[in-house]
Parts: structure tokens; C-alpha cells; sequence
């Protein structure tokens, strides 16, 4: 088993039920279990005219290789009315691998820890709940560093 953090967004149709309905589906994949949700918490979309986004981190425990997990996940993403219309457009659901073990993952498909994970306070402060102290991401990175550089604004915990 190893851990991985996963990502969760959604800025349409009941955001939160969206972002529940993907727990439930993520507790069912196969040799995986659900080992913590944070809270959920509402920002601003980054594209402007958008909706707002709830946005959520999940901590799983899986023997699923990271490409087999991936396509698990855009399974869970179409399964839930996912369009991909436009890159950034709006979403029923968005599900990222945020990290995968201590692994650096960096394949067409899927890099890992995600790219744009360290800048966005709806990624970290979640991801925050859910990690021991002194956590680093995989790149060695200090999350308690990366949290002091993205202040906690326009975050709404809700
Ligand atoms: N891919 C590569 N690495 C990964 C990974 N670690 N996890 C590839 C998941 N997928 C990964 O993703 C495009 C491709 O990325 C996938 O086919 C996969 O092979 P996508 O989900 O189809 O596209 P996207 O989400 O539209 O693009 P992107 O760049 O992931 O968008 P973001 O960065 O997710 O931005 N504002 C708030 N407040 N909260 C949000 O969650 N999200 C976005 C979307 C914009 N603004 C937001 C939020
Ligand atoms: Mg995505």
C-alpha cells in the first residue's frame, strides 16, 4: 500500500455533492481505502466569469500503479458528467494526483506532484489537515514553507 493525496474540485452542478459523490466513489475503487478528507473549502474560480469552487484534498491507501489510478479517476470524473469542452473550463469535477508516495512522476500523461499544486492555497490548506508534521512533497519541498509563501486568502472553509 502507499499513500497518495488526491485533489478534488468542482465548480458546477452542487459542488459539494459533486465532492461527496466522488469519496464514495473513490472508497469503492479496487485494493484502495479512504484514509482521511479534509474539509471542504470555497474560493474563487482562477479563470475569471466563472463559478466559485469547493475544492477538497482526500489521503488514500492503494496498491493501484499511478496510470491505472489516473485512468480510475477520469473514470469517477466522466461517471459524474465531466465535459472537457475547454482547458480551465468549468467543472462538474476535477480530480488531480496531487502526490503519489515520494514518487517524481513526469510521463506525457501524468506528473506528479502535480504542477500547479504549490502555489494554490485551495490545494495546500486541505492538503495541510491531512499530513504529518514536517511534511515534504516528493520534489523535497517543505509544505509548512510553501504554506508561509501562499497566505490563506479568499479561502472560505466551509
Ligand atoms: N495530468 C497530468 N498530471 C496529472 C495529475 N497529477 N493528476 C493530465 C491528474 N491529471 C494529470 O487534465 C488535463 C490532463 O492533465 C489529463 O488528461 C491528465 O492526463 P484535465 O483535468 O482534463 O484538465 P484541466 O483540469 O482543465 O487542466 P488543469 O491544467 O489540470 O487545470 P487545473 O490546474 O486543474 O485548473 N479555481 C479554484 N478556486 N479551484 C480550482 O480547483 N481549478 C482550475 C482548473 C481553475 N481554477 C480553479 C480551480
Ligand atoms: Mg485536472
Amino acid at each position: 500500500m502507499v499513500r497518495v493525496y488526491i485533489g478534488l474540485g468542482s465548480n458546477l452542478a452542487n459542488p459539494q455533492k459533486q465532492l461527496r459523490s466522488a469519496i464514495e466513489a473513490l472508497a469503492l475503487l479496487p485494493d484502495t481505502q479512504v484514509a482521511g478528507v479534509s474539509s471542504f473549502y470555497a474560493s474563487d474560480s482562477l479563470s475569471p466569469g466563472q463559478p466559485r469552487y469547493t475544492n477538497a484534498v482526500a489521503a488514500l491507501d492503494t496498491t493501484l500503479e499511478p496510470i491505472a489510478l489516473l485512468d480510475a479517476l477520469q473514470a469517477i470524473e466522466a461517471d459524474q458528467g465531466r465535459e472537457r469542452k475547454e482547458r480551465w473550463g468549468p467543472r462538474t469535477l476535477d480530480l488531480d494526483i496531487l502526490l503519489y508516495a515520494d514518487r517524481v512522476i513526469d510521463e506525457p500523461r501524468l506528473k506528479v506532484p502535480h504542477y500547479h499544486m504549490h502555489a494554490r492555497p485551495f490545494v495546500l490548506y486541505p492538503l495541510a489537515e491531512l499530513v504529518p508534521e514536517g511534511f515534504r512533497l516528493a520534489d523535497q519541498r517543505p509544505l509548512s514553507q510553501l504554506l508561509a509563501d501562499c497566505p490563506f486568502v479568499g479561502l472560505e472553509r466551509l
